[in-house]
């Protein structure tokens, strides 16, 4: 007898919020909440605005008049995009959403790849976050230098080795969070930025026993605008990568 897979209670859609912060986006920003839109229309979009000087925050407020599925968050510093999706992750619980997003304003993260990223989601209640990732087969960069490829794939090669985790992209931008994974982070002991916010979240994530899935895109340097992210950001990841892989080994030897 062929017995069919059973929809698990995750087969719900549930309410869904893409977050998204910005720091001087007004080129990227209408293009990337218009691709949203058409891929998932069911979703809703919170923007996280850090007062961008150059006016992203006033453009969003205007794009949140006429549509009732996008919300703004104004914050009044640069505080990095960590802080920001902190905010945005308090913002949805408050809310009341089920699957949380995180999407970068750039365009660099395909919105056409969300529909099969929450599907993996939704596959599986045991699995807490999906990844889009442009480093498992299937996945790509377009219109990289031969140096930052090498850089990201290098950095995730030696963050997978030193950490024991089983993610081929694990600093990448592009993710689906389960609300119950978020609800669980004790935020007042997060102070990563940057990479390094991505690559804690997903240590707490598995640390935690929920499931990870990388779903592959196809990843655009950002068309317009400039990049926030420096030596110093990558620099950071990888001592803390070095720091976390080390206590983690330590603690694994103590507890066999
Ligand atoms: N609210 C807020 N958003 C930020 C901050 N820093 C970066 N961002 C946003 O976070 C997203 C990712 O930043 P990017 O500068 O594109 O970083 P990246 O994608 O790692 O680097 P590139 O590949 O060079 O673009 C973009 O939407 C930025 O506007 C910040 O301090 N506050
Ligand atoms: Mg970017």
């Amino acid at each position: 007898m062929l017995v069919m897979p059973q929809p698990s209670d995750s087969a719900e859609p549930g309410r869904i919020v893409v977050v998204t912060p910005t720091y001087n986006e007004i080129e990227s920003l209408a293009r990337t909440v218009a691709s949203v839109r058409a891929a998932t229309p069911e979703a809703d979009i919170l923007i996280v605005d850090d007062g961008s000087p150059d006016g992203t925050g006033e453009l969003a407020d205007r794009l949140a008049a006429g549509d009732a599925q996008l919300h703004v968050l104004h914050r009044t510093l640069k505080d990095g995009l960590g802080r920001a999706y902190l905010a945005g992750f308090a913002w949805a619980a408050e809310q009341g959403y089920d699957v949380v997003v995180e999407m970068d304003a750039d365009g660099s993260h395909p919105a056409d790849a969300l529909p099969a990223m929450l599907a993996t989601l939704r596959s599986d209640a045991g699995i807490g976050l999906v990844i889009g990732s442009r480093w498992i087969p299937g996945g790509t960069v377009v219109d990289w230098p031969l140096h930052r490829r090498l850089l990201s794939t290098g950095a995730n090669r030696y963050a997978r080795i030193a950490l024991g985790i089983p993610v081929h992209d694990i600093t990448a931008g592009y993710r689906v969070y389960r609300r119950e994974v978020l609800d669980a982070l004790d935020t007042a002991n997060i102070d990563s930025r940057g990479y390094c916010f991505q690559i804690d979240l997903t240590i707490r994530t598995f640390d935690a026993g929920w499931g990870i899935r990388e779903v592959p895109i196809t990843f655009r340097e950002r068309i317009a605008g400039v990049s926030k992210m420096s030596g110093g950001i990558v620099v950071e990841a990888m001592r803390k990568v070095t720091v976390w892989g080390i206590s983690r080994r330590l603690r694994r030897r103590r507890t066999q």
